[in-house]
C-alpha cells in the first residue's frame, strides 16, 4: 500500500474497517524507516474546556517536517517540524481524551504512533469564586490605579464589581498598580493583594498572585511592580484587588471579618510569545512561530468568514479541508477574508498556500 493512499485511510479513519486499515498501514510503514517518536509528550493547565500540550522529538527537529497530532481517533491538526506545544481547545469538561503524535519527516516517512497520552479535563469552571469581607465599616479600598483605571471609592459592602473599569496592558510589560486604604476613624495595619487570571482559566492561581503587601500610609497610594507574563492570555482578564486587617488576603475567602474586594478587567494585548519554559499559544490566534509564512486566522469560532492575516503579503491561495481531510472549498484569498458561505457547523482545516509554503490551521465554523 503506497504512502498516499495510506495517509488518507489515516485521515479518514472513521469506521472501525478504516482503523484497522490505518493501524496496519502505519505500521507497515514505520516498519520500513521510522524517524522516531517522541522523548516526552505532557499536557499542563488542564482546565474543562482547554489544555496545552508539549512535546520534545527523539530526533533532530531539522529531520521534522510535520508533526500530525491525534485527539482520540481523529488528526486534530498538523503542526511544523519546529514547533513543540499547542493549546487544545473545545473540549468537554470532565471527559478523558487521549492524545498520539505521528512524526512526518523530510523524506516522506511517518513514523508509528507515539505512546498516548491521557488527558482528563477539569469540571468547567462557569465564574470566579466569591470574595467579600463580614465588616467593611473600618476599613476599605479607597483607590485603585492602574492603566487607565482611577478609581476612588467608599466602603462598597465588602465586595464590588468594577470589571466595566478596564485597563489596557502590553504582554510583557512591567506595570505599577496604585493603591491606598480609607479607614472610617484611626487606621490600622493592613495588607493588600493583588491576583490577576493571567491564563483566564477562572481561577487565581498562587502564579497569579502579583501584589502581596502591607497597605501602611493612610489615604496615600502605595505603588506595587508587577509583570504581565509573556504566556499571558492576551485578552479581557479578571484582576482582584484585596485589603485586610490582620492576615494576608487570599483570593478566595467570602468570610473574612474585616476589609473589602474590588474586581477589574485587565485586557491583555499583544501575543503569547516564547518563554524560557515553553511556547504557548492564544487560543484564537494560533500563530506558528519560527516560520516564513505566518499565519492567523480570526476570529475562531468563526461565523460568516474568516479573516486571515499571513506575513507575506503575495499572492496567496487556500484549501479549507473536513476533519476527513476531504477538500470543501479551495480558491485565491480576495483581500483578507474567507467566505464560510455553505459551510456546515463543524471543525475544518484551512491551508493557506503562497506557492512556496503551506500552513495548515484548525477553525471551527458556528
Ligand atoms: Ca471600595
Ligand atoms: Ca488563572
Amino acid at each position: 500500500m503506497n504512502k498516499v493512499l495510506c495517509l488518507l485511510i489515516f485521515c479518514i479513519g472513521i469506521s472501525g474497517y478504516a482503523k484497522i486499515e490505518k493501524y496496519e498501514c502505519l505500521n507497515d510503514i514505520s516498519a520500513n524507516k521510522a524517524p522516531g517518536i517522541l522523548d516526552s509528550f505532557t499536557a499542563s493547565d488542564i482546565a474543562g474546556s482547554d489544555l496545552e500540550l508539549f512535546w520534545t522529538p527523539s530526533i533532530n527537529s531539522a529531520n521534522i517536517d510535520s508533526f500530525i497530532l491525534y485527539q482520540n481517533d481523529d488528526v486534530y491538526g498538523w503542526f511544523s517540524g519546529t514547533q513543540t506545544n499547542a493549546l487544545i481547545f473545545g473540549l468537554t469538561p470532565e471527559t478523558t481524551y487521549i492524545f498520539r503524535m505521528v512524526i512526518l519527516d523530510k523524506s516522506g516517512n511517518y513514523s508509528d504512533f507515539s505512546d498516548p497520552l491521557y488527558v482528563t479535563t477539569t469540571e468547567e469552571v462557569i465564574s470566579y469564586c466569591t470574595a467579600s469581607s463580614f465588616d467593611d465599616t473600618f476599613e476599605h479600598i479607597d483607590y485603585v490605579g492602574i492603566g487607565e483605571i482611577s478609581n476612588t471609592s467608599s466602603a462598597d459592602g465588602g465586595y464590588y464589581d468594577y470589571t466595566d473599569k478596564i485597563a489596557n496592558l502590553l504582554i510583557g510589560s512591567s506595570n505599577t498598580i496604585e493603591l491606598s486604604a480609607g479607614f472610617a476613624n484611626m487606621t490600622y495595619e493592613e495588607s493588600f493583594g493583588v491576583w490577576i487570571d493571567f491564563n483566564q482559566n477562572k481561577i487565581f492561581e498562587e502564579s497569579e498572585h502579583v501584589v502581596s503587601g502591607l497597605a501602611l500610609i493612610y489615604e496615600e497610594s502605595t505603588s506595587y511592580r508587577f509583570l504581565i507574563p509573556n504566556t499571558a492570555r492576551p485578552g479581557n482578564t479578571r484582576m482582584r484587588v484585596a485589603i485586610q486587617y490582620e492576615g494576608s488576603p487570599v483570593a478566595c475567602n467570602s468570610d473574612f471579618a474585616y476589609g473589602e474586594v474590588e474586581d477589574y478587567t485587565i485586557n491583555i494585548i499583544g501575543t503569547q510569545t516564547k518563554s524560557a519554559s515553553s511556547e504557548r499559544r492564544a487560543n484564537i490566534s494560533l500563530q506558528e512561530n519560527q516560520q516564513k509564512l505566518s499565519v492567523t486566522v480570526f476570529p475562531n469560532p468563526a461565523d460568516e468568514y474568516i479573516q486571515v492575516d499571513f506575513s507575506n503579503k503575495s499572492t496567496a491561495s487556500y484549501m479549507i479541508n473536513d476533519i476527513s481531510g476531504k477538500t470543501i472549498r479551495s480558491g485565491t484569498i480576495e483581500g483578507d477574508k474567507v467566505g464560510l458561505e455553505s459551510l456546515e457547523p463543524g471543525t475544518y482545516f484551512i491551508s493557506i498556500l503562497n506557492g512556496k509554503e503551506k500552513v495548515t490551521k484548525r477553525f471551527v465554523k458556528k
